[in-house]
Parts: structure tokens; sequence; C-alpha cells
């Protein structure tokens, strides 16, 4: 084994007497080199998809696996008494992203090498990627996360660009990770960077001089927030990775043979939301400086690229004001002008022009007059893009709008986070699932065979052990094992609705002190950063860690339930959660959440479901069928028909409920006040009271009533442990591997 040489070259020591950061320096070294060897991907056309997040998440095990040589390498650590687990625990996450736009874009790459397409990723080396969350006096703080060490996943390149913004320019180097693919060849995800950045320039937390672009520009990831004076720097941000990416592609399709003219042949792009737009008029312009003629460049420009939209929501649909592009990049302005006029020239409907009356540069109406396919990324997302948001764009180009289901990589999401319950599959069904994930469909055969029914609760037993002992170790959080895990992981925002799972705890927490004391002890998991501008969701989060310490602290109640709110939720984080979970909460007001991915992660590994009909969910349940699953709370397009009609008055539900008042005025009540921050806690009761944009009162009531539903089915461990079989043996057909198919067949048609 190639690990004893580099270890002697290293530091010339046996495994035995190296230190676990010693060998994980080494196992790192060594995967790198045997990623490097593998054969690239290849082809005339090439995918890129760029994307200004790509949250990979912990690489090591991940590569050990899809080298196909994870159990040998455990197996010599083990022979010499090292654990492979605490190996892992030197290495330090990378995250470049804020969630599920992110999350998708790694678990893309890694299908698009195992699936053997010509295709990499383009983004940028941030070098503290989004915040650390930590929790003092029940409050969210932010801390920069340093990831790049002495020795990375990073290898540097001798590719450089000069990037010009308004009045000076930036070198781009080019980073390269290799992504491996399961059994297949690797593709690269290319970071670019300034060489100028400065991590001193980090003050208080994450606080840092906004002004100084050449210092700054690759030092954090934005959070989806609203801060302004970070806006323009986000221009910057985004600017640098497309004219970075559009200059590899131009030059990468050169060296296979295109002229430029037939770009469309040679490449294809993938925008990743609006926040790679700009590449569209920097193509144009490259295109033209290159002595191509404006109405060609669009031409071919227009062939080439194509879009997903990951949102609906109003607020999270980037537009810029033109004064801001003036100042970053005026170089595109006479190409995104020039756009403008000619949709103005076509068309006589104002909302779907370029620019706005109020000098505003909506992003998304670029990528989708001057790009060829438009996609949502569930079944109802794509509906309510084509009959609503988007309704007017669709009546012109109906022919560019697909579907592509969201997908996520089975590598990382069962065979590397559950190994337990990937060893038990592959018993019963053989290894083909890992190739073929519809093969999962074979463990249909076992959902009344009692030997296996029992081994599936042993695993899922395991795993909350291992969860349990984890979170201990890390975080000093005890765990009931004994209890049901209710788990809600995934950014914090108000159409996820965490104040709904958090008013039905308080709610619950009144039965107990009543003496209605659950049959199963519950402990209710969540995980959830806030963006560090977004005053509400930060009061949620304070609401979670009051009342956490309130009910884990009261005698008469935490024997029966508890609330825990781990620190600084990740992707390491989601891969101790989610394989133990017994329930997930997928609550979002039906029609705001595009699609959500962790469902799909959490049915992977056997959990049930509480959820709306909303993204995938609809999806879920239909593969599932109702026994499978907990949906509850108004469709879609009752919640659509409400805002049309502005009729919800969350007061109203306050008033006419008495269990809903209570819970509501227990956010203020003096048990929380004595524990909680009152300007906090007064701001959200007022927001639920008099706004309640996101329509919590409305599906409370519903929501409790599933709730209790689904806890008492629990009971009844054998049907349980159906449901959970049946869960699995339906997920195959959200493999990232399927989702990365389709976008090949239908819309990227590599050869
Ligand atoms: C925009 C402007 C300025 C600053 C930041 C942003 C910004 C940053 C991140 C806007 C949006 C995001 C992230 C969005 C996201 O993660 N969307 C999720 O995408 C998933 C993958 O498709 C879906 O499953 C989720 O439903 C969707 O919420």
């Amino acid at each position: 084994m190639e690990l004893a040489a580099i270890l002697r070259e290293r530091c010339d020591k046996s495994i035995k007497e190296c230190t676990n950061e010693e060998l994980y320096y080494a196992l790192l070294e060594m995967t790198k080199k045997m990623a490097g060897q593998k054969e690239s991907n290849a082809g005339k056309r090439k995918l890129y998809y760029i994307s200004a997040e790509f949250l990979i998440g912990k690489l090591l095990s991940n590569n050990l696996i899809n080298l196909g040589i994870y159990d040998e390498v455990k197996q010599l650590l083990e022979e010499n008494g090292k654990s492979l687990n605490e190996i892992e625990n030197m290495e330090p996450e990378p995250s470049l992203g804020n969630g599920g736009l992110g999350r998708l874009a790694a678990c893309f790459l890694d299908s698009i090498a195992t699936l053997g397409l010509n295709g990499d990723g383009i983004g940028l080396n941030y070098h503290y990627g989004l915040f650390r969350q930590v929790f003092e006096n029940h409050l969210q703080q932010e801390t920069p996360n340093p990831w790049m060490e002495k020795e990375s996943w990073l290898t540097r390149t001798d590719t450089v660009y000069p990037v010009s913004f308004g009045g000076f320019t930036l070198n781009s180097r080019m980073y390269d990770i290799d992504v491996t693919g399961y059994g297949n060849r690797t593709t690269k995800l290319h970071l670019f960077d300034v060489e100028t950045v400065d991590e001193g320039l980090v003050r208080d937390g994450i606080d840092f001089d906004k002004e100084d672009i050449a210092k700054n520009l690759t030092l954090f990831l934005y959070p989806d927030d609203s801060d302004d004076e970070g806006r323009l720097l986000r221009v910057y941000q985004q600017y640098f990775m497309v004219s970075s990416g559009a200059r590899l592609i131009l030059d990468e399709a050169a060296a296979r043979g295109s002229n430029l003219h037939d770009l469309y042949r040679y490449a294809t792009i993938q925008i990743n939301d609006t926040h790679p737009t700009m590449i569209i008029p920097e193509l144009i312009r490259l295109l033209m400086e290159r002595g191509i003629l404006m109405d060609e460049a669009i031409d071919i420009v227009s062939k080439t690229c194509a879009y997903t939209n990951h949102t609906i929501l109003a607020e999270a649909l980037e537009k810029w004001p033109v004064h801001y592009l003036e100042k970053a990049v005026p170089q595109l302005m006479p190409v995104i002008y020039e756009l403008n006029n000619r949709v103005i020239k076509k068309y006589r409907d104002e909302s779907v022009y370029i620019i706005d009356n109020d000098k505003r540069v909506h992003m998304a109406h670029i990528d989708i007059h001057y790009g060829y396919s438009v996609n949502g990324v569930a079944y109802l997302h794509t509906e309510i893009l084509k009959d609503s948001e988007l309704n007017n764009f669709y009546n012109i180009y109906p022919e560019k709008f697909n579907n592509k289901t969201n997908g996520i990589t089975f590598r990382r999401w069962l065979l590397h986070c559950n190994h337990r319950l990937s060893t038990l599959i592959e018993e019963l069904i053989g290894p083909g699932y890992k190739k073929d994930a519809m093969e999962l469909l074979k463990l249909g055969d076992y959902v009344n065979d009692e030997a296996v029914l029992e081994r599936i609760l042993e695993v899922k037993t395991a795993c909350k052990t291992e969860l349990a002992d984890y979170l201990k170790n890390t975080q000093g959080i005890e765990l009931d094992t004994d209890s049901i895990f209710d788990i809600q992981i995934k950014r914090l925002h108000e159409y996820k609705r965490q104040q709904m799972n958090a008013l039905y705890v308080i709610s619950k927490y009144f039965e107990i002190k009543e003496g209605k004391k659950p049959t199963t002890p519950i402990t209710v998991l969540f995980g959830a950063k806030a963006a560090p501008a977004y005053i509400i969701a930060k009061d949620i989060i304070h609401l979670i860690l009051c009342l956490q310490q309130l009910i884990n602290h009261d005698p008469e109640v935490s024997p029966y339930l508890k609330v825990v709110m781990v620190e600084n939720y990740n992707v390491t984080l989601a891969e101790k959660l989610i394989p133990a979970a017994d329930i997930h909460e997928q609550i979002s007001l039906a029609s705001k959440e595009a699609s959500g991915t962790s469902n799909m992660k959490f049915m992977l590994n056997g959990a049930v479901a509480l959820g709306t009909m909303d993204g995938a969910n609809v999806e879920i349940a239909e593969l599932v069928g109702e026994d499978n699953i907990y949906i509850f709370g108004e469709s879609s397009d009752e919640v659509i028909r409400h805002y049309e009609k502005a009729d919800y008055v969350s007061r109203e539900f306050y008033e006419k409920d008495s269990e809903i008042k209570r819970a509501v005025d227990f956010i203020v009540s003096d048990s929380l006040l004595a524990i909680g921050k009152k300007e906090n806690l007064e701001r959200l009761y007022n927001e639920l009271l008099n706004k309640d944009w996101f329509m919590t009162l409305l599906d409370f009531k519903a929501y409790k009533a599933e709730k209790e539903k689904a806890l008492k089915e629990y009971e009844d461990r054998r049907a349980w442990a159906k449901k959970m079989l049946i869960n699995i043996s339906k997920a195959g057909f959200f493999s990232s591997d399927r989702t990365i198919a389709q976008y090949n067949k239908e819309v990227w048609k590599l050869d």
C-alpha cells in the first residue's frame, strides 16, 4: 500500500506511530495522487456547471469510496490501531455554499464524474466560505471558518487571467479540485481566486472592510441576506467568477478545435440560479473582442447557455441597480443595454424587459431571453414557474421550459454516511443499486419479512446511538436514544417555518405539564444557520434556544420532551443527523420550497416525512403512497389564492383558537423572558401576530394533528419499519445520477 511509502517520505514513521493529523495529510496526498492519475472525462462538447456555490463537504471518505479503496484503507488503519472516523475529524469542512443550491452543485459534480460525462464545475475559492455559527446567550454569533490549510484538496494551476473592473484589474488564478466519480473517471472543480486577498482584513466576527476589493474579493461567501454594502461586493465576485470562467471556456473550446463561431458545438454552460448570469453578456463581449459581430455573438451565446431557477420568492430573484453595474463592470453595460433594446423592440409587455423603470437589471430575464433552456427543480416548482411566476415568459418561449427534479448522490448520502444500512441493503439485493439506484425497488420484496424489518430497526437504533455519542463528544449535548428523533435541518427562513415546529414544542410542553405524557419520549432536533442580517430568522433561533434551556432543565417535562439545536449545522453534521432520524420535517408553506433535497436524503435513510405538498415532497408522496408519509396543510393553489386576495389575517387565527393563542403568547411569557431577550422575543411575537407572511398559524392545527398521528403510529414498531423500508425502496428516483442523465438527454446533449 502506497500509504506506508508516503508516510516514510513525509515523517519517516509507521502508521502506528503517526498522529491522526499526520495520517490525515498522508491520506490526502495519497488520494490526490490517485485521483490525479485517473483519466479525465473527455469528448468534443463539454458541459460547464457554473455556480457561486459548491458545498462539497469533507472529501476524504467520499474520495476513498469513489476510488474503491475505502474498506481496504479502513482495515489497514484498524490493524494499526487507528480509526478512519477519528482521522476524518481532522479534516476541515470547506463551506463554499449556503445550503441546498450549493449542495446540489456538489452532488451534480459527483454524478457527472460517475456517469463519465465531459463536464467541469466553475466557481470561486472563498477563503472563509460561509460563517461558522456559535451560540452565545442563546443567540447566533458569526465567526470565520478557515478551511484552507497548508495542504488541502486544492491544486494551484498556472492558469491566470486578468479580470478588469471599472478602474482596476485583478489577476485571477485557477485552483483545481479533482472530483472522483464512483468507479469511474474524474472531472474537475475549477475555483478562481484573487492573488491579492488579505485575510488580515477581517475584524470582529466576520466584519471586514467591504471597499478594498483587491483584498476582500474571495474572503467570504455571501449569505443570502440584504446587507446593502455587501451587495456591490457580490457583483464584483460574480463578475470575477464569470469573466475567469468565460476565458477558460473559450480557451478550452479553441484547444478542442472550435473556431468560436461554432462555440455551442464545443461548450454548454449550465447557469446555477442567476448568480452567474453575467457570463452571458461577458461571453458576447469576449466574442466581439475576437472579431465576431454583435448579432452573431448573441446568437452563439444563446445557443450555449441554459438556466436553472431555484426559487419563486420574489425577494430572492436578483435585480442589480444599473449604477452598481456601471461602477463595477462598465464594459458590460453596452451589451446589457443592447440586449434590453432588442427585447423592447420585440415585446410590448414591460414585465419581460431586462431593465425596469426603477433602473434595475433583472438577471433572470437575461437568462430566459438569451439562454436555450429554463428549468425548475421539481415538478410542482416548474408548474408554478410556468403558470404564475414566469408565465409571461412561458407564453413567449414555451419550448425553453422544462423540469429537472433534483437529486442527491447516493455515494455520500448512503454509502458514506450510513455504512450499516448500505451493507444491509447489499446483503438483501446485491451491490447493483450503487450504480443503478432504481434497483432499490427490489427491497419491496421484504416489506413483510419480520427478520428484515427487525434489522432495519436495529440499524436505526445504532445510528441514533452514534449520533448521540458524536453530539456528546463534540457539543456536550445529551440525547435519549430511546426517544423519537424528529429532525428539522435546513437554512433558517420564515418560509421553511421552523417557527411552526417551535410552536408545536410549546403546545407539547403545556400538555406534559398538564399530565398528558407521550407514550414514547420525543426529541425535537433543529440545525439551522440564519443569514447575519436576517433579524426575524435570528429571533426564531433565539426562541428555539430559549425553549431548549427551559424544557431540557424542567424535570417534569424533560423525560418526555427534549429540544436540541445543534451548533454550526453543516454537511458533516447532516451526515450524522440524517441516518438517525425517525421523522423529518419538510413543512414549508406550500408553493415556497422549490424542491428541497434533505427530504430525499432522509427518505433514503429510512426516515418518514412530515410535510406539506410542496417542492419534491409532492413527488415523494406520490411514490411512497399516503400510508408512508404524513401530509398536512393548505395546497399551493390555495396559498397562491390567499396571496392574490390578500385575505390571510394571522390575528384571526390567534383570536379564534385558544391553543394557538396560548402557544403564541408563551413566546413573551415570564418563563421565556427570564431566559431570553425581551426585544427579540417581542419582535417575533409581533411578527407572528401582525404579519406572519408565511402563514404559520394557518397550518398550525393541521400540522399538530398530523404530527400526533405520526407519533402514535411510531408505536407500532413493525408497521413503522415497513414505512421505513418502503421509503428506502422508492428513493431511487431521487439519485442525482437520474437527474444528470436527464439534463444530458434533454438539455446538454453531450456526445
Ligand atoms: C442572492 C442575492 C444576493 C446574495 C445572495 C443571494 C442568494 C444566495 C443563495 C440567493 C439564493 C441562495 C440559495 C438558494 C437555495 O439554496 N435554493 C434552494 O435550492 C435547492 C436546490 O435546487 C432547492 O432544493 C431549495 O428548495 C431551494 O430553496
